[in-house]
């Protein structure tokens, strides 16, 4: 057993609100601060790995997400009958749910994230550009807030130029979006944008913003403690995705320079600071030009946060529960460094050509390693993979001096890896990677859906 962790709320038991590699994740970060977990699970999850490491588990529910992962009373039931201090959220599920960090914090227990208005106000995309239009963090040109009407609609699309975007307030992620390449399409792009945004989110209120037409992914990693302290951990390039599924993210972006992530950062990191942000965030931009412009505001660990470990030599989910102890960072901007090159693939349990799913048993299971490698999963030999939930089983990733020795590694990790018994979308992975575009590093976030399709 490890010395246990002491921070200034004594987090001794730590219920881990998730299943899959980010709930073993959290788990092995806890292990090595001497924090004892609680998993929960469905009951298609009894035989998980995270059930099977963590030093207790509770079975909170049936298959089905809603009935388990997203029951909040059987959550916290869980944490008051094992004596959790504390939940971490992981990502997904209930991770940006304001209401659940609310209810979390109501009941005594410590929510390892950010305020349940830091999170409430990031969901609704325009109060999140709004907070940083205020803080002087570029956004894309577009409506000032919520369109009020179609005329005004139509009046901002004159000024800022077609095509236009128009976006659903509660939406993100790519959930209700319309295009309007013209003023004849304005219309039906309005109509149809806000009949989606209510049936989906409830909520019609939307708005509007120029359409880049090949623009970047890039996201900036920060964190912030209780003291004041906020600093940034650079950027991860994540344009490499298919129908909004991220398939492969590199830390640095191919595309920037230090000196424009350094610029990026201290505007980010002071902005947040002066709205007293807590724990760790996720600002995404979308870069085009030699522009940066803001577009949401994630309030949560990623999935991708491993490409950003290794490049800066951080463990990101002990930074986050020190935090939520209340302890101070301890280190500043001038000590967060970036050295050599990370990128992950996304191994997913899929037809590597149709993208169905592909649950099922695996017979054989083996992780590559070596120097630079790095496999974060939940998969063993003989597991069952479920259908029910999301498609991830395992995440590759390699770091090395530099991105062309990155992706060597990544080709020969990609080699050795073995899952047997299931698809998965290994073979595609080293499509990928044996690509001379993609090796250039010249690619945008079309790039990927052209290239599935070139090869199909
Ligand atoms: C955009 C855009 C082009 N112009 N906004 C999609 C997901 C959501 N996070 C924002 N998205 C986009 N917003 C403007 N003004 C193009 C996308 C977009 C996209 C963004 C990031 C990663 C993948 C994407 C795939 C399609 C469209």
């Amino acid at each position: 057993m490890r010395p246990p962790f002491r921070g200034l709320k004594m987090l001794k038991k730590i219920l881990i609100a998730n299943r899959g590699e980010i709930a073993l994740r959290v788990h092995r970060a806890c292990q090595e601060m001497g924090i004892r977990t609680v998993a929960v699970h469905s009951t298609a999850d009894a035989s998980a790995m995270h059930v099977r490491l963590a030093d207790e588990s509770v079975c909170i529910g049936p298959p089905a997400a809603r009935d388990s992962y997203l029951n909040v009373a059987a959550i916290l039931s869980a944490a008051a009958i094992t004596g959790a201090d504390a939940i971490h959220p992981g990502y997904g599920f209930l991770s940006e749910n304001a209401r659940f960090a609310e209810m979390v914090e109501a009941h005594g227990l410590t929510f390892i994230g950010p305020t349940a208005d830091h999170i409430h106000m990031m969901g609704d995309k325009i109060a999140a550009k709004d907070a940083m239009r205020k803080l002087n963090v570029p956004l894309v040109p577009g409506s000032p807030g919520a369109l009020e009407s179609f005329e005004e609609a139509r009046a901002i699309a004159e000024t800022i130029k077609y095509p236009v975007l128009i976006k659903a307030a509660a939406g993100g992620g790519g959930r209700g979006m319309k295009v309007a390449r013209s003023a004849d399409e304005l219309e039906e792009a309005w109509q149809v944008a806000r009949t989606e945004a209510k049936a989906a989110f409830g909520n019609d209120a939307v708005y509007m913003e120029k359409y880049l037409d090949r623009p970047r992914h890039i996201e900036l990693q920060v964190l912030a403690d209780t003291h004041g302290n906020v600093v940034h951990f650079g950027e991860r390039d994540c344009s490499l995705q298919r129908r909004h599924q991220k398939l492969v993210e590199e830390a640095g972006s191919p595309a920037l320079n230090a000196a424009q992530r350094d610029a990026l950062g201290a505007q980010v990191t002071a902005g947040l600071r002066q709205i007293g942000y807590r724990n760790a965030g996720t600002l995404e931009f979308l870069y085009q030009d030699g522009q940066f412009a803001f577009i949401e505001m994630n309030t949560r660990l990623q999935v991708e946060h491993p490409v950003t470990e290794m490049l800066c030599g951080v463990d990101l989910v002990r930074e986050q529960i020190r935090i939520a102890a209340g302890e101070k960072l301890g280190y500043g901007q001038a000590d967060v460094t970036f050295n050599g090159h990370a990128i992950e693939c996304r191994i997913t349990a899929e037809d590597p050509e149709s993208f169905a799913p592909s649950p099922g048993r695996v017979n054989t299971y083996h992780a590559p390693g070596g120097l630079g490698v790095r496999v974060d999963s939940a998969l063993y030999s003989g597991y069952a993979v479920p259908p029910h939930y999301d498609s991830l089983v395992a995440k590759l990733i390699v770091h090395a001096p530099s991105r062309p020795q990155a992706i060597a590694r990544m080709q020969r990790a990609l080699d050795e890896m073995v899952v047997d018994g299931i698809k998965t979308t290994l073979p595609l992975h080293r499509r990928i990677m044996a690509d001379a575009e993609f090796q250039s590093g010249d690619y945008t976030i079309h790039w990927l859906e052209r290239f599935v399709a070139r090869e199909a």
